[in-house]
Formats: structure tokens, sequence, C-alpha cells
């Protein structure tokens, strides 16, 4: 299992728990008004990547997740956190429940409703007004305010006893910011991307909120997510997509309805021209082209690839496959290429070796790379797509 979480977060009624059903295959509740979710809903979807099971010329043998037609399909962890309106920092709606689970999360997908027809508490409104940069805005402001909150807590007493300490700022810091699980480094790099005073006692919420901006944009990699593309026009689309770079537009209810025809036989395939069964009625094959529509439009993004593109572009993640055997790729029982890891790019095999097991971490040999055979020292680093046997002392 993936040991991060991308959490889904937005406005009331946005659509959260519908886009985390589909896909996670969960049940979890959905209906138009707002705080329907109060309390996080953890689940698995699953994110795809080229099987190199077809190198050795053999169906693999997923220990997790499944692959299919040499697509491997990786767990991810995804959160449903509960709706968050204005004030939430302090305590408003779901209040902090919110800001835990966006604690616990490593990457975010943050969830807009790109029809407009909720206003920014969630409550439906007849008339499309609702400017969508507000709303985007509002999240954000809510998370600064409660990272903010934070560091500024107690903030008097903490300073002097810093400043007199004599520690970098950046290890000071450390101590408060624990919370938000940084490392030091982290804290030294957020320090000097920005213009902070050196002396922590004469800093004012200015400071604080902009170090609580950095801390978000480093720690909470993510992107910007229209929901209901279904009901607005291509130009309004096309108007949202140009506003800033890094917008996807999908539909939530779509992508469930199809997720249910796939799972009840009546669809047949994912992608398009959809393949639907010789069992559907009249109806359900129109509604089904309908969706079609839907899914084929020149700004849709689907949900799988929304949280691939957060993954393997914002959390900057690759594919490594473990195995036993480096001949076979197969671990002890014989099973062909079971792990399939996402780890962060730019990690060792080393760093494979701990996440196999602290065990083999510590009792780290040598590493192979099965395909060419070759000697891979500790600190060698790992590839996407690499097949690679871990040799340790255990
Ligand atoms: N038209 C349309 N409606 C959608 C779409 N996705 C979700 N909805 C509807 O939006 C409403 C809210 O959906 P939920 O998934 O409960 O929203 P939420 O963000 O989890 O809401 P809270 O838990 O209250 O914060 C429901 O009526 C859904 O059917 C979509 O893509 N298109
Ligand atoms: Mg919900």
């Amino acid at each position: 299992m993936s040991s991060f979480k991308v959490g889904l977060i937005g406005k009331p009624n946005v659509g959260k728990s519908t886009v985390f059903s589909a896909l996670t295959k969960h049940n979890s509740e959905i209906a138009n008004y707002p705080f329907t979710t109060i309390k996080p809903n953890l689940g698995t979807a699953f994110i795809r990547h080229r099987c190199p099971h077809e190198e050795k010329g053999r169906q693999c043998d997923p220990a997790e997740g499944s692959c299919v037609n040499g697509t491997r399909y990786i767990p991810v962890q995804l959160v449903d956190v509960p709706g968050l309106i204005e004030g939430a920092s302090e305590g408003k709606g779901m209040g902090n429940q919110f800001l835990e689970s966006i604690r616990d999360s490593d990457a975010l997908i943050h969830l807009f409703d790109a029809s407009g027809k909720t206003d920014l508490g969630g409550s439906p409104v007849i008339e499309s007004s609702l400017d969508i940069d507000q709303e985007i805005a509002m999240i954000r402001e809510e998370m600064k305010k409660w990272v903010s909150s934070f560091i500024s807590r107690d903030w008097e007493r903490f300073a002097k006893k810093a400043d007199s300490s004599g520690d970098r700022v950046s290890r000071s810091l450390l101590s408060k910011l624990s919370q938000l699980r940084l490392s030091e480094t982290q804290v030294a790099e957020l320090l000097t991307s920005g213009v902070f005073p050196s002396q922590l006692s004469i800093w004012q919420q200015s400071d604080f909120d902009d170090l609580a901006l950095k801390i978000i944009e480093k720690t909470k990699p993510g992107i910007l997510l229209g929901n209901k593309i279904d009901l607005i026009e291509d130009t309004r689309a096309e108007e949202i997509c140009s506003r800033k770079q890094g917008i996807y537009l999908t539909s939530g209810e779509t992508e469930l309805i199809l997720m249910k025809a796939r799972e009840s036989g009546i669809l047949m395939n994912e992608d398009i021209p959809f393949v639907i069964s010789g069992s559907a009625t009249a109806d359900q094959r129109s509604a089904l082209l309908k969706l079609e529509n839907t899914i084929s439009r020149k700004l849709y993004t689907g949900l799988r690839s929304a949280l691939e593109i957060t993954v393997y572009d914002k959390l900057q993640r690759i594919v490594v496959f473990p195995v036993y055997d480096e001949s076979l790729w197969e671990d002890r029982q014989g099973r062909l290429l079971p792990d399939a890891f996402l780890v962060k790019n730019g990690e060792t095999a080393l760093d494979l070796a701990f996440r196999v097991h602290s065990e083999i971490g510590e009792g780290f040999i040598k590493a192979i790379d099965c395909r060419t055979r070759r000697t891979l020292g500790k600190d060698h680093v790992l590839a996407d797509g690499d097949v690679i046997k871990i040799v340790s002392k255990q």
C-alpha cells in the first residue's frame, strides 16, 4: 500500500464524495446540500502504469491492485474531506475536522464547482453568478489562516526564548512546525525563499501568513479540478481553463454512473468508444452515449487521469518493481512482479530497501538492476519502471 494520501478538498456540495465514490467504488453519502459528509472517508483508488511483465512474456501476479492488458493498477489512498467554509480555521462548519484531514494528506485535489450553481457555503443557487476565483481563494485563505494560527500560537514567549538561545531560526521554528511534519532542511528552504526577519520576536502577522502560504505550497502539492462540467458550455469551460495553468475540468457524477454501469456489466470498457453490452436497454444505451459525449469533450479530464497528474507530476512519484529473483523477476513464492512501489523521484536503491523493510535497509549490501544485471550502490538513483533486486544481509 502506498504510504501517502491524496485529499479531496473543497467547499460543501461541490461533489467531493461523488468523485471519491467514483474513484474508490465506496458507497459514500451524496446529496445536494452542504455538509453531507461529516467525517472523512478513507478509500483506495488505483492509478495506471505500464507493467513490465510483457518483457517476461507472461502475466504478473500483483499482491495489491490488478493488471489488465499490460496496464498495472496501483493503489493510492484517497481521503474524502468534509466541506470547508469561510471561518473553518476558527472552527466554523466542520472546522478543524476538515483541517486535520488536510494535515494528513500529502497532496490535495482541490475541487471547485465549475458550474457556479452553488454558493460559497454550498447551497444551490438558481443563477450561476459565483466567481470561481473567489471559491478557490476562500479555501486557500482558510488553509493559510489555519497554518498561520499554528505558527503564531504563544509566539511571544516562544520567540523570546528562541532568540536568546542562539539556535538557528530554522531549528527553533522546527519545534513549532513539527505538527506539520516538516524537516529542518525544508524549514530552512522555506525561510530562504522569502524575506523573514532573523529576529523572531519582531515577526508580525504578515510574516506568519507568508510562511503559512509557503508551507502549503511546499507540503501540499496538487491540482485544481473543476467539477460538474456537464452543466456548462464549452465557452465557459475554455474561459475557466484560460484563467490559470493547471486547472482541469471533470464530472464526478458522470464517472460515478459509468463506474456503476461497468460494475453491472452494461458497459464493458473504460475507453472511448464505449463497448455497450447487448443486454442494455434502449434507454440505458442512449444514457450511456450521452455520458460518452461528456467525457469526450476537449477540455474533459478523467478522474483517474486527474489523480495520476497529482501523483506522478505534482507529488513526483515514479513506479519501481522490487523482486527477489533477479532473473525470473519473482518473489520467494514464485509470483511474477508482485509489487509496484510508488517512490519519490530521486530516491535511491537504499531508500527502496528501507521501503521494502527496515531490516532489509539496515542490512543493505547492494542492489541489482534486473534488466541489465548491473550492480547498483546504495546511492544509485532509481528510474521509473526499474525492476530491482535488493541484496541484504537479512
Ligand atoms: N451535475 C452534476 N452534479 C454533480 C456532479 N458531481 C456531483 N454532483 C452533485 O452535487 C451534489 C453534491 O455532491 P456530494 O458528492 O455530496 O458533494 P460533497 O462535496 O461531498 O458535499 P459535502 O459532503 O456536503 O461537503 C449531489 O447532488 C451530486 O449528485 C457532476 O459532475 N455533475
Ligand atoms: Mg461529501
